[in-house]
């Protein structure tokens, strides 16, 4: 349960470590966009620390921080309702992430599947930072007293870890510091899985280009690349039942009720029974409604680099005076001398 002293406020946050893709935009950027009408403030990140636990080229690194945070502002968030942050401009998330690296478990991280999935059978060349992400992670939520993340499926895990980390810091102090975090986790599309395979996560650093939808991608391209994912031969079933163990169906059906902000069952309702050769260009179509406004967008902020820096640079300096005194008060707790 989430301590009902804290403010409602909601971070979340994505990683520039390539361009947005359609399941960022449907697991979690739609829902910040709507999170910033309800009853929360909202603090929304470039988490560019975190993308650095896996190798990033410097200049891809600042044009993909600039093209996500441009991707952020043409998908609604607004600088006037939601404060927008570069990580890596907002010093205390690493600061207080040093004190979670001291209250976390070596055996708590070992366990998280992204490490694993990541890490691969090589652990031993990975980064610290990658193994020790989850407590940045946490530190982004925990330094808003944050009591609500919307993100997607992939994430849950290390929300739990946040949870444990904030429970564990106010126990072995003995406060009530921070809060117990809420993960949100909804909407028919928070898992969107590979165009060309529909066992493995929609991914910006998976090797094939096909296997995403890029949210910069053209309507010719979102087309081509929904024409090709890949299927099985059956027609559409008429209730989501019928999807089972047919993950690829399953993933544009889900894709194609997301985007039309429906139910599975009610998109079944319209699109039950249709062969994939019938469906793939309804979903293309609606697809590109949906997506092309955004990346022309995205395109127009492009042009003007520095006006998304200034508004970074404006949201650094509303975050911090949130982040500053949470600091100063976990500094105290822990009984370092100020
Ligand atoms: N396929 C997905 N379906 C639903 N939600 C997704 N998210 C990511 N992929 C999907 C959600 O997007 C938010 C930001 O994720 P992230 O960029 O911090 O890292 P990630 O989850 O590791 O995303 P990627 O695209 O797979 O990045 P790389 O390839 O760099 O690791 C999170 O809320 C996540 O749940």
């Amino acid at each position: 349960m989430t301590t009902p002293a804290f403010t409602p406020r909601v971070f979340s946050g994505i990683q520039p470590s390539g361009g947005l893709t359609l399941g960022n935009y449907l697991g979690a950027l739609r829902r910040f966009v709507q999170m910033q009408d309800e009853d929360y403030q909202t603090v929304y990140c470039m988490v560019d620390m975190h993308a650095i636990t896996v190798w990033q080229d410097p200049a891809d690194l600042r044009r993909n921080t600039r093209e996500l945070a441009a991707g952020f502002l043409a998908s609604g968030i607004d600088p006037e309702k939601s404060i927008l942050i570069n990580q890596s401009q907002v010093p205390e998330h690493a600061q207080l992430a040093w004190i979670f690296n001291c209250v976390a478990r070596m055996g708590w991280m070992g366990r998280m599947t992204q490490w694993k999935d990541k890490a691969g059978k090589n652990a031993e060349a990975a980064s610290l930072g990658l193994f020790a992400y989850p407590a940045l992670m946490a530190a982004d939520i925990l330094i808003y007293h944050a009591t609500h993340v919307p993100v997607g499926e992939d994430q849950k895990q290390h929300l739990e870890l946040t949870r444990d980390i904030a429970m564990k810091f106010n126990h072995d102090y003995k406060v009530d510091f921070f809060p117990v975090t809420e993960p949100v986790i909804e909407g028919a599309a928070t898992r969107v899985m590979s165009l060309r395979d529909g066992s493995k996560k929609m991914s910006k650093s998976d090797p094939s280009d096909a296997s995403r939808i890029n949210m910069t991608d053209d309507a010719d391209t979102i087309a081509k690349k929904i024409r090709k994912a890949k299927t099985d031969p059956d027609a559409l079933p008429s209730e989501a039942a019928g999807l089972d163990g047919r993950p690829e169906a399953r993933n544009l059906v889900n894709i194609y009720a997301a985007l039309n902000d429906q139910s599975v069952e009610e998109a079944l309702r319209d699109v039950g029974g249709r062969q994939f050769g019938e469906f793939k260009p309804m979903l293309a179509d609606l697809a590109v409604a949906k997506l092309s406004p955004i990346s022309t967008e995205m395109a127009r902020l492009m042009q003007e680099p520095e006006e998304i820096d200034r508004i970074l640079a404006r949201g650094a300096a509303q975050a911090r005076e949130i982040t500053v005194p949470i600091l100063e008060q976990a500094y105290e707790i822990v009984g370092m001398v100020r």
